[in-house]
């Protein structure tokens, strides 16, 4: 009797422990990576959001970029900041810092694996109307990258990888032409502005890079990674890599084998500058956008997803690890 009720009891127990998200299936594929900590990214995530808003042209931004740049070298990347001063939509100056973090200096071969660090100056996606002009935390757009960016480093002193890596923070993502604008002529333009900078000016003369990975809303809540049409066009085979190493990881729930439309994001610059680059953006489960907390004021670290960040970080601690 009890052999026939012991295995119910546990699969009962097995659903009843089960949060939203289902962990990963057990695979045989074989790690290469160091271990990566969620919730350390998680507390660098969290940090981030302690600063308020990374927006252009206050303390808490240029505070935080410090931080950042700190960060990185106390896990033995060597920084390099990317100054330049340039105009929002609306002709604003702001003053505008890439983070540069590499890894394995000496090698001439290298990878880039990116993600913006300044947030949207106005929660203009929000439904409350008065909270429209007010500035989002970010925790998703534009801090969950960077902490899963701070993670990786820190998993570099641990183990080197055999590639070359540079870890690069753009600025100057998040500040696009706002949503009430009703002139929206050339907007497109008007987002990734630092990334736009650094594909006119490599941070080093002569720069080359085999490809590169783009970070963008990796720790929402309801999300899944569809695959970005610039990227399948640009990158189709590292499109399939990436997703591939998801795939073998038992993330098959996070990353879809489904086309994600065209979107305009930091990556673009790393293709005009003949670097082959993939965005990883996260979608929500449900609806055909963007996750439900983007531009809104509920984009704050209570809807932060671990199990979103974690099949994100350790998706690309396999790929960069994975390299010869
Ligand atoms: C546009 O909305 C044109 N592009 C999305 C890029 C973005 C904004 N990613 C995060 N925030
Ligand atoms: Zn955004």
């Amino acid at each position: 009797m009890i052999r026939k009720i012991l295995p119910i009891v546990m699969v009962c127990a097995a659903f009843v422990g089960c949060k939203q998200t289902p962990k990963p299936v057990a695979t045989s594929y074989e790690r290469v990576a160091p271990k990566f900590s969620v919730d350390s990214a998680f507390s660098y995530v969290a940090k981030q959001c302690d600063f308020g808003p990374r927006v252009m042209n206050t303390a808490a931004h240029d505070s935080c970029g410090a931080w950042i740049a700190k960060k990185f070298e106390s896990f033995g990347g060597k920084v390099t900041l990317q100054t330049a001063n340039l105009k929002l939509y609306d002709g604003t100056p702001i003053r505008s810092t890439n983070i540069v973090a590499s890894f394995n200096v000496d090698n001439p071969q290298r990878i880039i694996i990116s993600s913006h660090w300044d947030s949207r100056p106005w929660a203009d996606q929000d439904d409350d109307e008065e909270k429209q002009k007010t500035p989002i935390d970010g925790a998703n757009d534009g801090a969950s990258g960077v902490g899963i960016l701070l993670e990786l480093a820190r998993l570099m002193q641990l183990q080197a990888p055999n590639i070359g890596v540079d870890l690069i923070c753009w600025d100057a993502e998040d500040c696009g032409t706002p949503a009430w604008e009703e002139n929206r002529e050339g907007s497109d333009q008007t987002w990734c502005l630092g990334s736009q900078y650094w594909a006119q000016h490599h941070h080093v003369d002569g720069y080359q890079a085999r490809y590169g990975i783009l970070l963008d809303m990796v720790g929402g809540p309801k999300t899944v990674f569809k695959k970005e049409l610039f990227s399948e066009r640009n990158a189709p085979r590292l499109v399939d890599k990436v997703w591939g190493f998801a795939q073998s990881l038992g993330y098959d729930q996070f990353f879809k084998f489904e086309d994600g439309g065209y979107v305009t994001d930091d990556h673009l610059a790393v293709m005009q500058s003949g670097i082959p680059c993939i965005d990883i953006i996260g979608s929500d489960l449900n609806g055909g956008g963007f996750c439900h907390t983007w531009h809104t004021m509920q984009d704050n670290l209570q809807n932060i997803d671990k199990n979103t960040l974690e099949a994100v970080g350790v998706t690309v601690a396999e790929v960069i690890w994975n390299e010869k």
